[in-house]
């Protein structure tokens, strides 16, 4: 199933941005909703596993294009605080399934705290969109496989159309940068399409690591949280320990771990963030990590060749990107996985829905 879900992806991210594309005026029109944008003082986004990777790279999203403070928090965490909310903030909660006990019980503890609530779901009768003011369903289908794929970049996608609902009502995305980013979100399937056409060295660089016992991932800004799910799939698929860090929290810590038998994946488009992020990659490869380097054709040009591999991937605005680059390491985490011959559907102790 997996592999088939992930090939789906430019089908199911063009439907669900059907569901807010308007194609007269191409631009991202939201249905009315239950709040103003404007009156919201602070946002506070709530999930689990890769759902909750999908909000962090949303807060970097409403926070650059909207102007809009976001606390993101895993709700096994989050449903146990005793932490004031903003009055009258916004508390949004993201589920593929819309069942996951822990998000749940974090929505509830929301309302009772005056929140409007809104939540990003996968199905079209679920708890979490019974008990919300407002719910928005990706149009991912039916995903079987254990490990999220289609249905994590199509909550990205809904995210994205959110986050530039907001930042028009706010009045921090003018009509020129609306439509520039409106234009960027139409071409995502056309080019998840060419991802999923040029996928074959993504096995062959699968093989080099597969027997690696530690792999990290690093990137920067909303490629931190792409890092952080590539090393959630590659750790629920192939039982590899993985750990996804901001890359410039490597000299904190992490660093000490870097030898030549560490893989390490840098997401890196060239983006806000790139020369940091270069940099970065060079310390690691100054100690003999052997890196294997996702960015686009100038970030290739600059430095694909010291990489042990690179994915090269399509030049696309900043803004996609994280939609886009969450694509290759799903299918890295495949790969490894089936060389592993682990059971990439079902892997061990985890369930698709956690209801208890
Ligand atoms: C959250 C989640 C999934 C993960 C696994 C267990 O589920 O952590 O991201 O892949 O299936 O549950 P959900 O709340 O998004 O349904």
């Amino acid at each position: 199933f997996m592999m088939k879900e992930i090939m789906e992806q430019p089908a199911v991210i063009g439907e669900t941005l059907n569901s807010f594309f308007n194609p007269k005026t191409r631009t991202i029109t939201l249905p009315d909703l239950p709040f103003d944008w404007r009156d919201i003082p602070k946002m506070t986004i709530v999930a689990c596993g890769t759902s909750f990777y999908a909000g962090m790279v949303a807060k970097y999203w409403f926070e650059t294009l909207a102007g809009l403070g976001v606390e993101v928090d895993i709700a096994s965490e989050f449903r146990y605080r005793s932490m004031p909310l903003a009055p009258g903030g916004l508390a949004l909660f993201i589920s593929q399934s819309g069942e996951t006990a822990d998000t749940l019980a974090a929505l509830r503890y929301a309302r009772e705290n005056g929140q409007h609530i809104a939540s990003i779901v996968n199905v079209e009768e679920s708890s979490m969109g019974r008990e919300s003011d407002f719910v928005f369903h990706t149009k991912a289908g039916p995903e079987i496989g254990v490990a999220s794929t289609k249905a994590f970049t199509c909550q990205l996608v809904t995210l994205a159309c959110l986050a530039i609902d907001a930042g028009k009502q706010r009045g921090v995305l003018d009509h020129e940068r609306e439509a520039l980013l409106s234009a960027a979100l139409s071409e995502v399937p056309a080019r998840a399409a060419e991802i999923l056409e040029n996928d074959t060295n993504i096995r062959d660089l699968a093989a080099e690591i597969f027997e690696a016992r530690d792999i990290l991932y690093i990137g920067r800004g909303p490629g931190y949280p792409v890092a952080m799910e590539g090393a959630l799939k590659l750790k629920e698929l192939s039982y590899i320990h993985a750990e996804g860090y901001a890359a410039g929290e490597l000299k904190h810590g992490p660093i000490a771990l870097i030898d030549e038998a560490v893989p390490v994946i840098v997401v890196a488009p060239t983006d806000h963030y790139f020369e940091k992020t270069a940099s970065n990659m060079q310390e690691v490869m100054a100690r003999n990590a052997q890196v294997i380097f996702l960015s686009d054709a100038a970030g290739m040009k600059q430095l694909g060749e010291h990489a042990l591999g690179s994915i090269e991937l399509p030049t696309v605005d900043p803004f996609v990107a994280p939609i886009l680059y969450s694509i290759p390491v799903q299918i890295l985490a495949y790969h490894v996985a089936v060389l592993k011959g682990t059971d990439v559907d079902q892997p061990r102790n985890l369930a698709k829905s956690v209801t208890v």
